[in-house]
């Protein structure tokens, strides 16, 4: 039988961080305290183990991702954010750049980047995903952040 290499839920050291996205900050708020939330029931103290970095956009979530993760100090990264379709055709590009972004700098770097933004067609949905009836993508994110962590160090160099 094959050995399954895998990762726990279980706190695997190190500092996390979350990169989050202003634009849309009532959303992003509800989606970092779902995160914060996770961390603490994993028993990973978001007060002492966490660090939270600003941008005004998750346009601009790629880059501090990379800058973040280039410190060699976390983990696992999450990104955070809204990006809202409305009647904008922004959206396409905004949610494929940071979707494109945020997923190579995990393979440059080699750093678990983890993509807990919202890409919905309305606020309604938004809402709905950050905290309400179908839950809080920050916390699936902060748990997807800790199994990567786990598993990136299970599987070694
Ligand atoms: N940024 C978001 O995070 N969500 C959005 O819904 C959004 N819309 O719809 O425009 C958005 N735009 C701003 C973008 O991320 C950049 O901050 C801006 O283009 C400056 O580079």
């Amino acid at each position: 039988m094959a050995a399954v290499i895998e990762g726990k839920m279980v706190d695997p050291g190190g500092r996390f961080a979350i990169v989050a996205a202003r634009f849309n900050d009532f959303i992003t708020e509800r989606l970092i305290g779902g995160a914060e939330g996770a961390f603490d029931a994993h028993g990973i103290d978001p007060d002492d183990r966490v660090d939270l970095i600003w941008v005004p956009g998750a346009f601009e979530l790629p880059l501090a991702c990379q800058k973040v993760a280039a410190t060699g100090r976390y983990a696992a990264v999450v990104a955070l954010g809204a990006v809202i379709r409305g009647s904008t055709p922004h959206f396409d590009y905004v949610a494929g750049e940071a979707a494109k972004g945020v997923s190579k700098v995990a393979l440059d770097t080699g750093v678990p980047m983890i993509f807990g933004v919202l890409t919905t067609d309305t606020i309604e949905q938004a809402i709905e995903r950050a905290g309400t009836k179908a839950g809080n993508n920050g916390a699936k994110a902060a748990c997807a952040a800790i199994e990567m962590a786990s598993l990136i160090a299970r599987i070694g160099d």
